[in-house]
C-alpha cells in the first residue's frame, strides 16, 4: 500500500515536469497504479487507518506525486448533496468550464507541500472533464462545488502546476473577478 514516505514532495522536478499521455486502452500495471492511488485516498480518510500509517487525509492524487509522470489522477471526495465521486481517470481533460470563478474559503493544501501557503486559489466554478475509466471506459463528468475544484488541483498536476503558482502574489487574498464563494 502507499505511504506518506511514497509521496514525492515540493523541490522534486518530477512534479514541475508535463506528464506523459497513459497509453490506451490502460496496460495492467496502470490500472494497478490506479487502484494503489484511489486505495490511498480512502485509507487516508479513515481515522483508523489514517492514525495507524500516519497518513495525511487527501481528497485527490497525481500520479507525479508519486513519481509516476503519467497523466493518471485519482479523487475520493462528496459534493454538497453529499453525493461521492470517487474515480481513477487516465487522460483526463478539462474539455469546457465556467465563465465564473470560484475558491476556497481557507485557500488549498497539498500533499507534496509540507507548508501552509495562504491565498485564494481561483478555480472555474463548473468544468466538464472528460477521461478513461479503469476498465478502459470512457467517462464525461458535470462537476461544481468541491469536487470541480479537485479535479482542477489534480489536473494542473499533470501540467506541472502547483496550487500556489495561482495565488495573486502581490494580493493573495484578492477574490478574483467573477468569482463565486464556495463554503
Ligand atoms: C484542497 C485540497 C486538494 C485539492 C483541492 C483543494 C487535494 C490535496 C491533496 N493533493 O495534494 C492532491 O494533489
Ligand atoms: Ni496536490
Amino acid at each position: 500500500m502507499l505511504t506518506m514516505k511514497d509521496i514525492i514532495r515540493e523541490g522534486d522536478p518530477i512534479l514541475r515536469q508535463v506528464a506523459k499521455e497513459v497509453s490506451l486502452p490502460p496496460r495492467q500495471e496502470d490500472v494497478e497504479t490506479a487502484k494503489k492511488m484511489l486505495e490511498f485516498l480512502i485509507h487516508s480518510q479513515n481515522p483508523e487507518m489514517a492514525q495507524k500509517y500516519h497518513l495525511r487525509p487527501g481528497v485527490g492524487l497525481a500520479a507525479p506525486q508519486i513519481g509516476i509522470s503519467k497523466r493518471l489522477i485519482a479523487v475520493h471526495v462528496t459534493d454538497d448533496n453529499g453525493k461521492l465521486y470517487s474515480v481513477a481517470l487516465f487522460n483526463p481533460k478539462i474539455v469546457s468550464h465556467s465563465v465564473q470563478v470560484t475558491y476556497l474559503e481557507g485557500g488549498e493544501g497539498c500533499l507534496s507541500v509540507d507548508r501552509p501557503v495562504p491565498g485564494l486559489v481561483p478555480r472555474y466554478a463548473k468544468i466538464t472533464v472528460r477521461g478513461i475509466d479503469h476498465k478502459g471506459e470512457k467517462v464525461e463528468l458535470k462537476l461544481k462545488g468541491m469536487p470541480a475544484i479537485v479535479f482542477q488541483h489534480e489536473i494542473d498536476h499533470l501540467d506541472g502546476i502547483m496550487f500556489y503558482d495561482r495565488i495573486n502574489k502581490e494580493k493573495p487574498f484578492e477574490p478574483p473577478a467573477q468569482m463565486a464563494l464556495y463554503r
